[in-house]
Formats: structure tokens, sequence, C-alpha cells
């Protein structure tokens, strides 16, 4: 294609040159008749004329599918170069801006009087990918320091939470990979191992070793790192942490030789898909998709906090990753046995005003219940759950609901925070209350006496929020 550089500095020229040669064909026009001369000298296609008139551009033999490129150094004169461009039948026309006077103001100068030009400025062009650059080169000076702390020690562990998600377990094979080591020197360990169903389901299907840790095998490890943590989870377990990589929210009260916490990125693995990116190292086929698994489940499929770093670690992920593993991996959100719990809070629910409200009774793990409970949150006309079970002599209520009018956790903190643990944001909460204190408060109630007193106690904290003119309306109904 051809393309007409019209140009005031030299420098320009060089620039334009080298990024658009060669996929264009370019003709370089300029003011300054030794400046054409030096770049013709210099093997460029360049001619020299006055750039406010016509007839310099019918002379260049512009056509309607020649591109011109403008460069626009904040001169007055830019006006009258465009009028004659448009006058010789240009129509292509770029205008990139050198980055004079306030950003933003002479784009929409321009756009106002030729709103069939467009406006390409430095700072647009340069400045992602600039930036971008930069903190790859800071990440990789990080990346580099670690990875030289870790490498003479003889064993290494490598924490994650209780029961590691997606998650801490993509993270944990990512930093073994960056520390190139192998399962039998870099440990993935946790106090509380797999249980979750999906989790096991990807800890087998990756063929994920992790080793149950305890007070005692701790002091084994020569050195210790950590990912989708941090210190403070494990109480005064641990006296030392060489390294914690982590997207929560910092914590106070720990001192870490290495530490990098991101709390503004969806998950743990896109910072360890940037740590990747940032050295040179192979990233194996499995390590790409545990990582690619674990970005779209910590974010909820990019529902919820996912930002541009995440998408862009997904797009990076994805051709490396195995597509039908992942697929097989999320196929297991629905299991016999938590069917079977679905079946019991049917069995036993009671909806009221789009609340669906069961009691499930004993229950094996915790996380059934919130389980069961975003599985009628599907259900057309619900929407507000609250499903309740009793796991270990506490009574588990977990709740959720769409839309942000009332607030889930101050359900829960309202009837639940004086006799357990009760907390949560707008739209999913959670109370722990042990099932003795329950009764202290609630009296002896029986499994359908429960379920009725919750749905009772949700009914009373929605209509303390309705809003004012509904209030009315039930004061006069009364
Ligand atoms: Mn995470």
């Amino acid at each position: 294609m051809r393309c007409l550089a019209v140009c005031q500095s030299e420098l320009v020229v060089r620039m334009l040159d080298s990024v658009l040669l060669p996929s264009f064909e370019v003709e370089f026009l300029v003011e300054s008749r030794p400046l054409a001369r030096r770049l013709h000298e210099a093997g460029l296609t360049a001619s020299s004329g006055d750039l406010r008139r016509t007839d310099t551009y019918l002379k260049a033999d512009l056509s309607p599918n020649t591109c011109v490129i403008v460069e626009d150094s904040g001169r007055k004169t830019l006006r009258h170069v465009l009028e004659a461009i448009r006058t010789a039948g240009g129509t292509l026309i770029y205008v990139l801006g050198m980055g004079t006077g306030p950003a933003g103001s002479r784009e929409d100068e321009i756009r106002a009087a030729f709103p069939d030009v467009s406006y390409l400025s430095m700072t647009e062009l340069f400045g992602p990918p600039f930036l971008t650059e930069v903190g790859r080169s800071l990440t990789r000076a990080r990346v580099q320091q670690y990875q030289r702390y870790f490498s003479d020690a003889d064993r290494i562990l490598i924490l994650m939470h209780n029961d590691p998600d997606p998650d801490a377990m993509a993270s944990g094979l990512a930093l073994r990979n960056l520390l190139r080591r192998t399962k039998a020197t870099a440990i993935l360990g946790a106090i509380q191992g797999v249980t979750r169903p999906e989790n096991l389901r990807m800890a087998n299907l990756l063929d994920i070793h992790v080793e149950a840790i305890t007070a005692e095998t701790i002091g084994e490890f020569e050195r210790i790192a950590m990912v989708d943590v941090q210190p403070h989870y494990f109480g005064s377990l641990l006296n030392r942490v060489d390294l914690v990589i982590d997207h929560h929210p910092q914590q106070p009260g720990y001192s870490a030789v290495f530490k990098d916490i991101r709390p503004d990125y969806g998950s743990t693995s896109t910072i360890l898909t940037e740590h990747l990116r940032s050295v040179d190292v192979n990233i194996s086929e499995r390590t790409a998709t545990a990582l690619l698994y674990a970005i779209k489940s910590d974010t909820l499929f990019f529902n919820r906090q996912a930002n541009r770093v995440d998408l862009e670690a997904f797009s990076f992920l994805y051709p490396l990753a195995d597509a039908t593993l992942i697929r097989k991996m999320e196929g297991t959100e629905i299991t016999l046995e938590r069917l079977e719990y679905v079946m019991r809070a049917l069995q036993a629910g009671r909806m009221a005003d789009q609340v669906y409200c069961s009691f499930i009774g004993p229950a094996p793990r915790e996380d059934l219940i919130p389980y069961v409970a975003d599985f009628f949150l599907q259900l057309e006309n619900v929407k507000w759950t609250i499903i309740s079970g009793i796991v270990n002599e506490n009574l588990v209520v977990s709740v959720r609901n769409l839309g942000y009018s009332r607030n889930a956790g101050e359900f829960v903190r309202k009837w639940f925070a004086d006799i357990g643990s009760a907390g949560g944001h707008r739209a999913m909460a959670k109370a722990v209350v042990p099932l003795a204190a329950f009764r202290a408060k609630y009296g002896n109630l029986s499994s359908a006496e429960m379920n009725d007193r919750i749905l009772e106690m949700a009914m009373t904290f929605l209509r303390e929020h309705q809003a004012p003119e509904r209030r009315k309306e039930v004061v006069r109904a009364s």
C-alpha cells in the first residue's frame, strides 16, 4: 500500500521509515529542501514542497487509497495542510500528534474541525507497550533475585492455604517451574489437603500432588515460599518465610525476604504468568493449563474482579494450554454428592417473597452448603437463597442474592454475629455458629422449625430495609 508521510522533523521521518517499511511503500514529503536531499542521499524516497499548497499534493499523485500521515508538532498551519490534502483528493488521513500542548486538547480541536481525519497521539501509540516493557523488566529483576536466592536450597516448601484451590495449585506449579525444580525438590504443601470435588478433580487431571504439612515437618525445609496466601493465615506456625506471592490485600505483621503482593489482580496465577513471561522459562502445557483454569475460576469467568492484566494473561496462556482438559475440569461442578444435597434442600425448602430458604441437616463438609445456595439462586423468581446445615456441631448459614438492593453480609451479622462468626458482602455471606450457642439463643428447634425461624429472620430483615414508600403502604394496610 502506498503511503505519503508529511513530516517536519527528521526524527519523525526516521521513526516512520522503520515502522512502515516494508508493509508500506512510503514517500516522504518535507518542507525543507536540504532535509529532502539528505533523506534522498540516505536512500529514502523524499521530496520537498510547500505543505500548505494543494498542488504539492497533486504532484505527489494522491489517490483515495493513499494513506496520508501528517506529523503534528503543534503548528497553526496544520489546518491549511489538512485542507490542501483534502482538496487534492486525500481521504485516508492520519494525524500523528507528537505530544505538544495539554493531552487531548489538540486532538479535540482537530477532530472538531476535521471529523473524518484520525488522530493518533504518541502517548497512545507508545505509552502502553513502553509501560508494559518497563513493568516486565522490573518483574524480571525481582524474579531473577528470588531465583538466585532459592537456587542453592536442598528442599523447598511451596505452601498453600487449606484445601488448595485451582489458583493456589496453579501458582505452586508455576513457581516450581520458575525455580527450575521437580516435585522432589520443591514440594507443594498444605496443612489441610485438597477436599472440594473440583479441586480434587484438577489435582487428579493435572497430576498435582499436594503433600500434608504439619508444624513439625515445616522445619525440614530449607526455604519456604507461599502462594495465594500470606503468613498471618497460619498464625504462629511460621517464624520465617522467604517469598510471598499473593493477590489478597497486603497484611501487616510479617516479614518476608521477597514479596510480590498485587491486590488489584484477579488471581495469583496472573502474577505468576507475568513472572514466567518476564524470564526465559519454558512454560509446559500442564502449567499453562493449570494457570488458565485458575484465572478463569478465581475471576468466576471474568465476572468478578478481573482486570486488563487478567485478560492479558488469559490470552497469552490460551494457545499454550490444553482446552479439552479445561473443559473436563469445568464439567465437575455437578457431582452425585452435590445433587443429593440439592435434593435435600428441595425437599425441605420454603419460598417466600422470592427468598428460597432451606435447612439441609447434617453435611460432611462446609462447601456443600454454599454450593446449594448458588444452585438455587439459578431458579426463576428467586432473588435470595439462604441455605443452612450442620457441619461438625456448627450451624453453617450461606446466603446469596442477586442484585445489590440489600446486603447479605448485614443480614448474617444482624442475627448471628453475637453467637458465632458472621460476615460477607452484598451478594454473598456466611455465618458459622456453634449449635449450642444457636440453641441457647433461639431454643431447641426441630429441623422444620429451624428453617421457619431463619426464613422469618430474613423476612424481618428484608422488611426493615424496604424503601420508605413501601413501608408507608404496609402501615396503611395494617
Ligand atoms: Mn486466588
